[in-house]
């Protein structure tokens, strides 16, 4: 094979399930290309990713880390992706703007379910990607089966490209599906090549026909050929192959084991060998042309050394200090390695660079010289909608104004992060992708912002109602302590109205027993009593109706007469059967079809109404779930239907109607009212 010039910088996201070994891998490649002399481990908490307080104190990845470096001449900038799922915002973001993504899992068919969100969006905007299957040290499944269940969750056809060496039950090196060639595992250098054993090699024939016949499928020529018998040489394998990963019609299966560095040398050959270069993943995506610096924001960081930093993929054109994008200057163009950042002078198409103190960006937006050009589809990445929320406010009351700028920053640095206070309970709302996420977000307020939050559960805006109406109830206000006295009196109607009227007032004085110019006060008086009926929640769908009364020339005036309006609900609201309404929600629940019975008895046992099940749209082998679920059900309805599915689950839901609460579930909520007050 010839040697190919080097290209320019092209770009490599780890992506996958939390914990299979992402962060350690790209150690292990860093290590690999010469690029670190100490490698680190997670239990020693000393990589290059996951540096923040927050990664190592889980021992996971809460962000994205970036690591560039020299391989062969060649210049690679790596995303080690967090891979929990309430952190997948993060991904797809970053995805949009590289070369080829590595899916980084391990071989176990039962979770390769979790890896479909992911998948599903590489392929929806045609991202190259290969997988990596982690851990093979650990050989407790079956690899065949693993990559078949895989498989089936992508429309691109999988190619395992190297077939696992077993020695005495222990993986020890691999074949090479291509060359044809075995390799024993060497410690953290290049393996060494052995022969193929007798045992494997029917098993390697008939995994490079399939190889073959997968890439036959995109090409006729290739196809002719083997249909005739013409099997191709290694060379024209070898660029078939390449092209073919290059423009997403198929996705190679590596093997290895990062932790020992087991097979990492191959796939940073790989890397160097199928990713695509620049001016191919620019035409991919539609930005390759004219001379203008285009760029995307892929990332948000607010640092506590440089303030601001926007990471940055180049699509096209040159970048120096002192350029201007989007209207701003550029002040600083910075390489990122972990917590490291480092002046660039002039960055070019391919790169991955942060850029310091651009006010105004936000991830996700294109940047370009003149300002002028929009983000063309591919490369628009949707905010997932909040399905997890907790009420938040400064530990001490002299940091309210620091919240809310806090809150801001955490926002920018997470789309699918949010924050506002609730129209109806009043309440700081937190909200995001699951109880970690926000976890994580309260930690980094805590640690970056010095900012302690306290958290409670959300409130839900219950209201009540009237089931009875009563009339001719008198509310009279008479005071005569000396000087002027305070006098008013009226008589009301009281009926309920259907759900959804809202609040009524109606005047049917006659005669002018009570004057014109008081009745707006007898109306702010029900209103008042209106904002806390006799349950200790906002009173809607009545009316009231004013229908007698009486007045005194002296002594009354408007503030008498708000009190007898008010006195009069006192009285007559007691005696109407008050009943609480909760808020219903109608909720969509998302999930791989093997599951639907699961949910369909989960969202029963939380009082749900399931309206029925069809086939969500655009997801092949899912379920879209649709019930009526009282609000207070939805509070932590994304922990159990994860545990249930995997992990993959989700909903959407919106405010659909109030409906009527009885028994002990209002009882309660009466009485944790009260205690509320009293406390
Ligand atoms: N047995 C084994 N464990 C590994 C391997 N690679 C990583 N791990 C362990 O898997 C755990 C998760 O690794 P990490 O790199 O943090 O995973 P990430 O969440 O994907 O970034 C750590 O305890 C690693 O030591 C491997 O090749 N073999
Ligand atoms: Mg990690």
């Amino acid at each position: 094979m010839a040697n190919k010039p080097a290209s320019g910088p092209r770009s490599i996201a780890l992506i996958g399930p939390y914990s299979s070994g992402k962060t350690t891998l790209l150690e292990n490649l860093l290590s690999a290309a010469g690029a670190i002399s100490r490698k680190g481990t997670i239990k020693e908490g000393n990589t290059v990713g996951d540096s923040s307080p927050e990664a190592r104190s889980r021992n996971m990845s809460v962000e994205i880390s970036t690591a560039t470096f020299e391989f062969g001449r060649e210049t690679f900038t790596i995303l080690d992706c967090p891979g929990s799922i309430e952190l997948l915002q993060e991904s797809l973001d970053a995805l949009v703007g590289v070369d080829a993504a590595v899916v980084v899992c391990e071989a176990d068919a039962d979770r390769a379910v979790a890896m479909t969100p992911l998948l599903r969006f590489l392929d929806v905007h045609k991202i190259p990607f290969l997988v990596f299957v982690n851990k093979m040290d650990r050989l407790t499944t079956d690899l065949n089966s693993f990559v078949s269940a895989l498989g089936g969750l992508t429309q691109r056809p999988l190619a395992l490209r190297q077939l696992p060496l077993v020695e005495a039950d222990e993986v020890t090196g691999y074949v090479d599906v291509i060359h044809r060639r075995c390799h024993r595992y060497a410690s953290d250098e290049e393996s060494t090549t052995i022969d193929v054993p007798e045992g494997m090699q029917a098993d390697l024939e008939g995994t490079r026909t399939e190889l073959l016949e997968a890439l036959a499928d995109f090409d006729d020529t290739l196809l002719e050929r083997l249909l005739e018998d013409d099997i191709p040489s290694l060379e024209e394998a070898y660029e078939n192959w390449n092209g073919a990963f290059g423009a997403a019609k198929i996705a190679p299966v590596l093997i290895g084991a990062a932790e020992s560095g087991h097979g990492v040398h191959r796939l940073l050959k790989s890397l160097r060998h199928d990713v695509p270069e620049n001016s191919v993943t620019a035409a991919r995506v539609g930005l390759d042309k004219g001379a203008e610096c285009v760029a995307q924001v892929l990332k948000t960081y607010h640092t506590a050394s440089s303030g601001k930093m926007s990471l940055i993929r180049i699509w096209c054109g040159a970048l120096r200090d002192g350029a201007s994008l989007n209207g701003q200057r550029v002040a600083s163009v910075n390489r990122m390695v972990g917590q490291e950042i480092n002046k660039l002078s002039e960055s070019r198409g391919g790169d991955i660079v942060a850029l310091g103190r651009m006010d105004g960006v936000k991830t996700g937006d294109i940047l370009s010289t003149n300002g002028e050009i929009s983000a063309p589809d591919v490369l628009k990445v949707e905010v997932l909608a909040p399905i997890y929320a907790f009420a938040v406010k400064a530990e001490s009351r002299q940091d309210e104004v620091k919240l809310s700028d806090a809150l801001q920053k955490l926002v920018e640095e997470d789309r699918s992060l949010s924050f506002e206070a609730d129209a109806e309970t009043h309440q700081m709302l937190l909200r995001g992708q699951g109880e970690i996420h926000l976890q994580i977000a309260l930690a980094r307020a805590r640690t970056k912002y010095s900012l302690p939050l306290v958290t409670d559960r959300p409130a839900v805006p219950y209201k009540e109602t009237i089931r009875k109406p009563v009339s001719r109830i008198q509310g009279r206000h008479k005071k005569q302590s000396g000087g002027h006295g305070q006098f008013g009196d009226v008589f009301l109607d009281i009926k309920p109205l259907p759900r959804g009227s809202g609040f009524e007032f109606h005047d049917k004085i006659a005669g002018g027993v009570v004057p014109k110019q008081y009745i707006p006060a007898v109306q702010n008086g029900v209103a008042a009593y209106c904002e806390r009926g006799p349950l200790g929640f906002p009173v809607v769908d009545l009316a009231v109706t004013l229908v007698f009364g009486s007045y005194h020339a002296v002594d009354s005036s408007e503030l008498a007469f708000t009190t007898a309006g008010r006195l009069a609900m006192g009285t007559g609201m007691p005696q109407c059967s008050p009943v609480l309404l909760e808020p219903v929600y109608t909720v969509h629940v998302h999930v791989p079809n093997e599951f639907t019975p699961y949910i369909q008895r989960l969202l029963s046992g939380r009082r749900g109404q399931i309206s029925g099940f069809e086939a969500r749209e655009g997801w092949q082998g899912w379920d879209s779930v649709s019930a009526q679920l009282p609000q207070v059900e939805t509070h932590d309805l994304i922990i159990e239907l994860r545990s249930l599915t995997r992990g993959v689950g989700s909903f959407d839901c919106e405010f659909d109607r109030l409906q009527e609460l009885t028994g002990k579930l209002a009882e309660d909520v009466v009485a944790a009212r009260t205690t509320k007050d009293t406390a």
